[in-house]
């Protein structure tokens, strides 16, 4: 098994952290993203979306999309992400960071125009809201004790909201801090941090 992935790339990165935590023995392969890495006919083969991640599997077949890719392992064992009796909050956690959170820091990341900062700013915020009543009874992660699958994109837009430096309520700056209190996440930002500055010529300016 291998997985293809960037290391600036989100859905990347969420895959990546979920992997490291699982302790799976799966080599990341860095696509060349920036070169056409992702529309090669070989790597269309993997994923005709053209999206990184992609687990490729010994058989040569493979899966997309990151959550898929992360379920796949949990089903596999053991059950790290997705602990037994929590499946439905780490899912829902999972789905709303995606959709909430990663995408519109995505955007935003490459685009500071002030439309965009406007958007980005109220669906996080949003967000924000429904984290925060997630986390009110003191829990250190949005299933308690632990991370699971529920925190994975929120740590990362998270991480890009910190570079990109879009101000985050104290509580959520909290978290961050006990995300990132792991080794695993703590590489992973550090393996982002030379594409974060290498692409600000490619981006749009406010
Ligand atoms: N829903 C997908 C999103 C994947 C995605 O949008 N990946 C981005 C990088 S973060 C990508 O490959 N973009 C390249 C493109 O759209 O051409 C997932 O969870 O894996």
């Amino acid at each position: 098994m291998k997985l293809h992935y960037h290391p600036l790339s989100s859905y990347s990165r969420k895959a990546a952290i979920g992997i490291g935590l699982r302790g799976d023995p799966v080599p990341l392969v860095t696509v060349d993203a920036f070169a056409g890495g992702l529309k090669t006919p070989a790597y269309l083969q993997l994923n005709p979306f053209g999206k990184m991640p992609v687990l490729e599997l010994e058989d040569g077949s493979a899966i997309f999309e990151s959550t898929s890719i992360l379920e796949y392992l949990e089903e596999r064992g053991p059950r790290v992400l997705l602990p037994p009796g929590q499946e439905r909050q780490a899912r829902h956690f999972d789905r709303l960071g995606d959709l909430y959170l990663l995408d519109p820091i995505g955007k935003f990341f490459w685009n500071k125009q002030p439309e965009v900062r406007t958007a980005t700013e109220a669906t996080m915020g949003k967000a924000f809201g429904v984290w925060q009543a997630a986390l009110a009874d003191g829990r250190s992660f949005v299933c308690g004790p632990a991370i699971t699958l529920g925190d994975l994109a929120a740590a990362v837009a998270l991480h890009y909201a910190q570079t990109e430096g879009l101000e985050v309520p104290d509580f959520m700056a909290a978290y961050r801090e006990r995300l990132f209190a792991t080794p695993v996440l703590q590489a992973s930002s550090a393996a982002a941090m030379p594409f974060v500055a290498a692409t600000l010529p490619r981006r749009q300016p406010a």
